[in-house]
């Protein structure tokens, strides 16, 4: 007798072979199912491996930061590097989708062309689980598929932002200059879960007071301006050295 239960289990393991060699229609169709909760998503998921080849990097803070001007200079800077690069923006707030979110909302439309970067937004509307699982659902799929690097975008603020430390591996919160007393808020906030953290538009006045007032909260504050790739080498050496010490610390366990 034919079983019919059969045929759906043979596609799935194709299609998880599809994702594994990193065929994009299969990678983005995989985690739209993962979006909308689809049992064929939830099952081709149970069959990636954890491989945990990925450095996942969690790209956080408030509205207008630059965090999505940073991303688009670290998808260079990695480019340059030959790395693969999968860039994640975890929409939370708006009801945009498709297409106006990535034009609006990712500045990268000079990665479109480039094979080797993937460029993903994700709405969590109304996903259980939240931000924090669909999004490590997605880096799940994106470190199968054999990316180098996977970039998450996320607006930190609340329980929301706060997840994004349980999904990547090294959190940078992005800051920009003249926060003034918000710097107050942000302690409580943003600077405990970050691993580094970026003060961008440097270009502006007032980030070199900025970076003083935060040196005396956080250990690692880097000065950068996302708009004219100033201090982009040294965001770099710093996430590397920070992956680094994770990595010798995964040796050690
Ligand atoms: N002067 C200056 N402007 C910048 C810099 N980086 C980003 N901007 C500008 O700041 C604005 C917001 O930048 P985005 O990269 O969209 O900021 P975002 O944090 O991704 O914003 P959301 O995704 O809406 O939360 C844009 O107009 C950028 O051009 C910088 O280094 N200097
Ligand atoms: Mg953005």
């Amino acid at each position: 007798m034919m079983n019919s239960e059969v045929r759906p289990m043979l596609d799935i393991a194709a299609f998880v072979e599809r994702v594994k060699t990193g065929d994009l229609r299969a990678v983005s169709r995989l985690i739209t199912l993962l979006e909308n909760g689809d049992p064929h998503g939830t099952a081709a998921l149970a069959l990636l491996p954890g491989r945990n080849h990925a450095a996942v990097i969690g790209v956080t803070g408030y509205p207008g930061a630059g965090k999505s001007t940073l991303i688009d200079q670290l998808v260079r800077a990695y480019r340059r590097q030959e790395k693969t690069v999968a860039v994640l923006a975890v929409d939370i707030t708006s009801p945009r989708s498709g297409g106006a979110i990535l034009g609006d909302r990712i500045r990268m439309q000079d990665h479109a062309l480039d094979p080797r970067v993937y460029i993903r937004s994700m709405a969590t509307r109304g996903r259980h689980g939240g931000l924090a699982e669909a999004t490590r659902d997605a880096v799940t799929v994106l470190d199968a598929a054999g990316y180098d690097v996977i970039l998450v975008e996320t607006i930190g603020a609340g329980q929301d932002g706060t997840d994004i430390a349980t999904v990547a591996q090294i959190v940078v919160a992005v800051v920009a200059p003249g926060l003034g007393d918000d710097v107050q808020a942000m302690k409580a906030g943003l600077l405990e879960i970050a691993d580094l953290i970026v003060v961008n538009k440097a270009d502006r006045e007032g980030a070199e007071s900025t970076v003083r007032d935060l040196q005396e909260w956080h250990p690692h504050v880097v000065r950068v301006s996302a708009l004219k790739g100033d201090g982009i080498p040294d965001l770099i050496r710093a996430i590397a050295e920070h992956q680094r010490i994770l990595d010798l610390q995964g040796k050690d366990a």
